[in-house]
């Protein structure tokens, strides 16, 4: 199931080399500069906060330059960038990190995750520092702080009439856009679902055009990436309370004095803990604007999810790589 073993992964990074992105901020008053790559929008809470919240602290020693929609760097690319010393920081998935480390799909588990304060605890556990330590070490990659995306819901092309989903047997043959990576694939197989790959960038003109049926994402991004338009349904399977980890360079963060680290490392928390806000303000108040767009929103069998998709995790290749314990750890730290 995970196509790139961590020692292959690891290699083709070393191979790309380290450029000289990361320079070191200088101490005579010349501004290093923090590049950052998303798939996500200008407008997405995410791309806000580190905007409007993490660059306006750091701007004494840094000039933060990001890149949107992927322009930078392509959805799934960004870890490697990094890695090869040619991009400072990026929003980075647990899913893209588990094509390194394969540990990492238990964060990207459906049904995991409780909600966003769930997730605050979770990182800041000491159940996190191996991961941590993990991909510092092997990747040069320093996870400064966690931020919310949201829960991810199926929306799919057809109307309730033609489709209703009640349990996962109502999504059999659907063809479900799941983002490229393993974590996501299984994740959309375990729905019930026939998952397709696809980039984030790709799948709004996909259902405009019927190429794939639908899409998985929380109501935020539903509304700024108007899926709205192209769709018909939302069941509020909640399958994943999804998250995403701010990834910074551990070259630049060692090329950066104690107090320029300890700026960064809070203005990242702060800029997790504004986007975190702003994004369950929106998911809280988003569903009526969605519903006069003509989209219908309805709860599924919701124990009917949780229990196929829990099955599917059950002596899986992927639940193998989760160190013992963990489960029950983050399981401890829910409601
Ligand atoms: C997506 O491709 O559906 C996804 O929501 C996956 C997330 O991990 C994240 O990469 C996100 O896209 C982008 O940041 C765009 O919102």
């Amino acid at each position: 199931m995970f196509t790139l073993t961590r020692r292959a992964a690891i290699a083709s990074v070393a191979a790309l080399g380290i450029a000289a992105a990361a320079m070191p901020a200088a101490a005579d008053g010349h501004k290093t500069t923090f590049s950052m790559a998303t798939s996500g929008s200008e407008t997405d809470a995410r791309s806000e906060a580190l905007a409007k919240v993490f660059a306006p602290m750091v701007s004494g020693f840094a000039d933060y330059q990001p890149g949107y929609n992927g322009t930078l760097f392509a959805q799934g690319t960004e870890l490697e960038a990094i890695a090869g010393g040619n991009l400072t920081m990026s929003i980075a998935s647990a899913q893209e990190l588990a094509q390194f480390f394969p540990e990492f799909s238990i964060f990207a588990t459906g049904y995991v995750h409780q909600d966003a304060a769930h997730q605050v605890r979770v990182f800041n556990d000491p159940l996190m520092d191996p991961f941590k330590a993990t991909v510092e070490a092997e990747l040069g990659v320093k996870l400064l702080s966690v931020m919310y995306l949201g829960r991810r819901h199926v929306n799919l092309r057809q109307t309730r009439e033609e489709l209703d989903v009640k349990t996962p047997a109502d999504l059999a043959g659907v063809n479900l856009r799941m983002p490229g990576t393993d974590a996501w694939q299984f994740l959309g197989k375990a729905l019930g679902a026939a998952p397709t790959p696809l980039a984030f960038s790709e799948v709004y003109t996909a259902l405009s055009s019927g190429a794939i049926d639908g899409q998985d994402n929380p109501l935020p991004t539903v509304v700024d990436k108007k899926f709205y338009e192209v769709t018909k349904q939302i069941a509020l399977t909640s399958h994943l309370v999804d998250l995403n980890y701010i990834a910074f360079s551990a070259e630049t963060w060692n090329s950066l004095d104690a107090d320029q680290q300890l700026t960064v490392q809070r203005a990242a928390d702060a800029a997790a803990a504004w986007g975190r806000l702003k994004q369950l303000e929106k998911e809280n108040n988003l569903a009526d604007f969605i519903r006069s767009q003509g989209v219908e929103i309805y709860t599924p069998d919701l124990a009917a999810f949780r229990e196929h998709v829990q099955a599917q995790y059950v002596g899986s290749e992927a639940a193998a790589s989760w160190p013992d314990g963990v489960l029950d750890k983050i399981n401890a730290l829910g409601n």
